[in-house]
């Protein structure tokens, strides 16, 4: 299997831009809060490790990964912020409520992309089994979380740039 080959929390952190001018909205889920919390821990280190302030990340918890988009469009209503990220795990059960959630979740963050022009990062773990869950929050697969927030920054670092003119980005 592919994901067993690779811990994409691993990047270049030369070529990530800086955080420091940017702020951030991260949203977490309390179902499922041992992995969550961890995700969370994940990405607020790595925006802080790459420049963000701390009065510049504002956090907001949520019951559960379903009530993500509405509690991300509430945080980008009273914050400015230049991304929002989204960090929840849905476990697969006995039925399908995980596909129902999963599937408002993505496209709940994406029309909040498309209708406020920046980014909600889709953080959200869907795995089958905990064990899988554990290994991507801070496991063997990395922290997804890790990867939310360096999405994030790159994100918020691309809109600054075509807001600046620049007509070639991302290819040195
Ligand atoms: N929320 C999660 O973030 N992760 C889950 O694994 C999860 N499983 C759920 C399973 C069922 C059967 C139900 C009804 C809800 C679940 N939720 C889960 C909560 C959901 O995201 C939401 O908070 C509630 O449905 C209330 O809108």
């Amino acid at each position: 299997m592919a994901s067993a080959l690779k811990n994409l929390s691993t990047y270049d952190e030369a070529q990530l831009p800086s955080a420091e001018e940017f702020a951030f909205g991260i949203v977490v889920a309390d179902w499922n809060p041992e992995i969550t919390h961890a995700l969370y821990e994940g990405c607020y280190d790595t925006l802080i490790k790459h420049g963000a302030k701390e009065a510049n990340i504002h956090t907001a918890q949520v019951p559960g990964s379903f009530e993500l988009p509405a509690g991300a469009k509430m945080m980008i209503d009273k914050h400015k912020l230049d991304a929002v990220i989204c960090l929840g795990c849905v476990i697969k059960g006995e039925t399908s409520h995980n596909e129902y959630i999963n599937q408002a979740v993505a496209s709940g963050l994406t029309n909040l992309s498309m209708v406020y022009g920046k980014p909600f990062i889709f953080g959200v773990l869907t795995p089958n089994t905990e064990e899988q869950a554990r290994d991507r929050a801070g496991g063997k697969h990395g922290n997804k979380g890790v990867e939310a927030a360096v999405t994030a920054i790159r994100m918020a670092a691309l809109k600054d740039s075509l807001k600046a003119g620049q007509s070639r980005i991302g290819f040195s």
